[in-house]
């Protein structure tokens, strides 16, 4: 398995477990699964409302002496509700407890985007927002650094952050984030945000690498295209003997990212991990290379309210 290396000398593997969308009932067979062929990283979030089975399949195989707490990589995220300085910390404890464990590998700010405290669902008035002046992403950064001074987390990061965005929080307050993680496949290759990316030093971690077609219909456009099914895609796999899945998650890995497939099925879980022992040449990566159409399946509209204040999250 491919790993990257922080300056602290920490890995985390190349290919990790999604867990968003993983119903209750099946998250923590699916971690299960996925621990059982060898992922050794998981991607978690308080807002996908399942991270007390996550760790119950953690601490399960902690326990019988499977594997130990450092043999395995614990991403989680600070949801939009609670992106007040004060609020970090206790956010970030209630995930600690829900996933039973003393410390995460990594903590990212889930949006750069705050939601009022207390917030259920997603926005609908602009009143459901916190102003950048109320709740500044640089004062929300600060308190993610406290959290690791404090030792509750060993390293930080952002996710859905433009270069804009990144260069501002970098430009205030003077630390660098260690990963943005955001959408990325051959459809949206975000070629400038990975070049800005490497020049300092940040990782970057690819969601929604098949094209995440799980999601509720609310917060799908019609007519989506299929990665899938994409003829260049299948054309790869056919000629790898692999599947389209394999071909999307082995060409993340080549183009240096880290990637978190999301699959509560047990098949599909080993199938993804398998990619690792794909090898795509340069004419593959030449043709997806053409598949780049700028698309994202997370547009960021379903945050949008009548302020511009609110709308184009990602500066495109
Ligand atoms: P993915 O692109 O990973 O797609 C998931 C879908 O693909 C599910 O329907 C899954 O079904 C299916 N699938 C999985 N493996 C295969 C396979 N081998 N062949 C065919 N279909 C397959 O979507 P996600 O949006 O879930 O992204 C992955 C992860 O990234 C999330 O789970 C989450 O952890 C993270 N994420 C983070 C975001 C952020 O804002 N930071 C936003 C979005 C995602 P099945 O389960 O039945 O196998
Ligand atoms: C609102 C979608 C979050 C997925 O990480």
């Amino acid at each position: 398995m491919k790993k990257f290396k922080f300056k602290n000398g920490d890995t985390i593997d190349a290919i990790g477990l999604g867990t968003w969308k993983s119903d209750p009932g099946e998250v923590g067979k699916a971690v299960k699964a996925a621990l059982d062929v060898g992922y050794r990283h998981i991607d978690c979030a308080a807002v996908y409302g399942n991270e007390a089975e996550v760790g119950e399949a953690l601490q399960e195989s902690f326990s019988k002496g499977e594997l130990n707490r450092e043999d395995v990589w614990v991403t989680s995220k600070l949801w939009n509700t609670e992106h007040k300085r004060e609020d970090v910390i206790p956010a970030l404890k209630q995930t600690l407890k829900d996933l039973k464990l003393d410390e995460l590998d990594l903590y990212l700010i889930h949006w750069p985007l705050a939601f009022r405290p207390g917030l259920q669902g997603i926005p609908e008035k602009d009143e459901d927002f916190l102003s950048p002046e109320e709740a500044p992403l640089s004062e929300t950064w600060h308190a993610m650094a406290e959290a690791k001074k404090e030792g509750l987390v060993r390293h930080i990061g952002v996710s859905n952050f433009s270069i804009n965005k990144l260069e501002k929080l970098i430009n205030e307050t003077g630390e660098v984030p260690e990963m943005n993680q955001v959408e990325l496949h051959p459809y949206l290759q975000q070629n400038d945000l990975l070049s800005y990316c490497k020049e300092k030093h940040i990782f970057i971690t690819a969601y929604s690498p098949l094209g995440s077609m799980d999601r509720p219909d609310s917060i799908k456009a019609e007519n989506e295209p299929s990665l899938l099914e994409n003829e260049i895609i299948t054309g790869i796999a056919v000629k790898h003997n692999a599947t389209p899945a394999q071909i999307l998650i082995k060409w993340a890995v080549e183009r240096d990212t880290i990637v978190i497939p999301k699959s509560t099925n047990p098949g599909r879980i080993e199938e993804n991990i398998n990619s690792m022992n794909i090898s795509l040449d340069e004419d593959d990566h030449a043709q997806i290379k053409q598949m780049d159409r700028h698309y994202r399946y997370l547009n960021g509209k379903m945050f949008e309210t009548e302020s511009p204040m609110y709308q184009n999250i990602f500066d495109d």
